[in-house]
Order: C-alpha cells, then structure tokens, then sequence
C-alpha cells in the first residue's frame, strides 16, 4: 500500500490509537495535541509532532480529528481556516447529526472536503478484525481514503449526508448502553443476595448473546408494522412478569431506576389495546416514522 502523510489532531486514548495505527500501516504520520507532552510516545514511535495544529494540518492533506467533542474541535479548527484548502477532514469525534452537517458546511466553505465519523470500537480494539468506522459525506472523498481509513478497523460509507454516521453511532451506543444497563442492574441484583458478579457474568454473557439473536427478527417486524403475527411473547404476560422485577429490585433494596422507563411503556402499550403483540410494537410509543 502507498504510504500516505496523515495527521492526527487529538491524542487522547482513542487519538492515539488512531495514530498508532496508522503508523503501523507505514504511513508517515504527523500529530499534534493541546497538551504537548502526549505527542511523546508517539514520536518515540515514529510520528512526527506538530508544535500548531496548523503545522499539523499543513503538514498532510489527511487530517483526522479525534477530540473530546465539536465544541473542541471547533475550537481548534476555527482560528486555522487559511490553511484548510485542499485538504481532506476525516472527524471521528462523537457528536449529534446535526453538527456533522454544520462541520461539513462549515468545511466546504473554506475549501476543505469533509468526511464525518463514528468509532465502533473502544482504542485497545483498533486495527483489530472487531473494529469498525462509520463514515459519511461524498462517497468520492471516502473511496479516494478508504485504503488508509481501512487502517482503524473495517469501513463503513453510510451516504451522502454527512449526519448518517453520527446518527448511526448514536444508534449503536444506545442499544449498548440498554445492554449494559441491563447487564449493571443484574450485576446488582445478585450483589444484593450476596452473590458474584463473575460468578454470574457467563450467564448473563450467554443470555445477552442469545436474545441479541432477536434483533433481525424484531426488525422485521417494525419494518412490516406487524406485530401480531406467530407472537411467542405478548406484551400482556410480559407486563405482568415485569412488575415482579420491580417488586424484587424494591425487596432487594437497589434502585428500580434503570428499569422502571421499561415497565412504563408495556402498561401504556398494553392500556392502548396492544397486549396480543410482540415486544417489537413497543418501538410505535418511541417514534413515528418519517413519511
Ligand atoms: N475512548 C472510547 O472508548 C471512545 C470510543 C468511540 C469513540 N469515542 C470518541 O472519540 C473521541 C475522543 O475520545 P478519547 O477516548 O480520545 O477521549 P480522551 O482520552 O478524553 O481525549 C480527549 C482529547 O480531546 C482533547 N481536547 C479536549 N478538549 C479540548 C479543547 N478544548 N481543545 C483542544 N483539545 C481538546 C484532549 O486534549 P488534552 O486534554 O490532552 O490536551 C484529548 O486529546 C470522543 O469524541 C469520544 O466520544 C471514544
């Protein structure tokens, strides 16, 4: 593979992941962070650093952005426009559909093209077969990159509209943040009878798999709006069942807080005249579709 200059604005775990990364794909890489001294590792590897984020960006026509957040790269990019021109943005920081679009905006108007994206990995996952990188912008830009990209992990070009990858990031961080905070109430749950969270973790971990296998078939569901059909679980047992999982965390002596926004939408799907159908139905008290 070519070896390519990069840069990398951002030097914080996931920063440095990110650059190391690239180096050991054999770029010539090029960082630069607020606080100087975590360049150092890195340039003891190889990179080069950077004493200005506009040296950084200078320095290379790929630039990848990896900062606590859009207020912070707004705050480095913004005093350095006369040196964006001509150069490739790739910003892999978190944030909302919304700002992705304002940065791609913001971007092309100082000549730069812009690719968002979202990290499907945590930094020790990186260029590992587990990681993967949403990105979206012009499929043009993202093709002419994705050699290097393909560094981080597997490559994912979503579209267009440069607020498909954070939309899709923010999607895939609440479904893991439902699990986990299933996997924390449980973890307390046994805590509170005096057992081990590591005595338990394989079952959970079993479990969680298992009915993680029920994703596609939930999905179809809501695509079809067919909830009624071959139901296994209505909604009806499942409310029922459900109060005794606040009355056990109540008796317990934990906090229901995790679990009580769950319980409130079976009573209101099954109130509404939705008791005969499947869990998949729950999804019409979150959203309408957009026409
Ligand atoms: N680490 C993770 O598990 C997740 C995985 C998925 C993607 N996220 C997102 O990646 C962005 C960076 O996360 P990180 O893990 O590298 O975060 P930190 O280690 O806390 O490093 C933060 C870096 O941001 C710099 N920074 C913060 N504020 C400013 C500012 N006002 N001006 C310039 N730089 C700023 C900070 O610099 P310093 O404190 O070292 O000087 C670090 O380089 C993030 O969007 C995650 O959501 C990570």
């Amino acid at each position: 593979m070519n070896q390519k200059a990069v840069s990398v604005l951002g030097l914080g775990d996931m920063g440095t992941a990110l650059a190391d990364a690239l180096l050991a794909a054999g770029h010539r890489v090029t960082v630069w962070n607020r606080t100087a001294a975590r360049a150092e590792p890195l340039v003891a590897r190889g990179a080069s650093r950077a004493e200005t984020a506009a040296d950084a960006i200078v320095a290379s026509q790929l630039v990848v952005i990896c900062l606590l957040d859009y207020d912070s790269v707004g705050q480095v990019l913004v005093p350095h426009t006369d040196v964006l021109a001509g150069r490739t943005l790739v910003n892999l920081t978190n944030g909302t559909p919304s700002q992705a679009r304002e940065m791609a905006a913001w971007a092309t108007e100082h000549g730069a093209d812009y690719l968002d994206g979202g990290i499907m990995a945590v930094p020790p996952m990186i260029a590992t077969p587990e990681a993967f990188v949403l990105y979206s912008g012009p499929s043009g830009t993202f093709e002419t990159w994705r050699p290097v990209l393909d560094a981080f992990g597997e490559s994912h070009h979503l579209g267009a509209d440069p607020g498909l990858a954070a939309l899709h990031d923010i999607a895939l961080l609440n479904s893991m943040y439902g699990m986990f905070g299933g996997v924390l109430h449980a973890y307390a749950l046994v805590r509170s009878a005096g057992g081990s969270a590591a005595e338990f973790a394989p079952m959970a971990r079993r479990y969680v798999e298992t009915m993680g296998a029920y994703a596609e078939a939930m999905a179809a569901r809501i695509d079809a709006g067919d909830y009624a059909d071959d139901v296994t679980s209505n909604l009806a047992m499942q409310t029922t069942a459900y109060a005794n999982f606040l009355t056990a965390a109540e008796e317990s002596g934990i906090s229901t807080e995790l679990i009580t926004p769950i319980y409130s939408l079976l009573q209101r799907r099954v109130a509404d005249g939705h008791g005969h159908e499947d869990t998949a139905s729950l999804v019409e008290l979150l959203a309408t579709p957009r026409a």
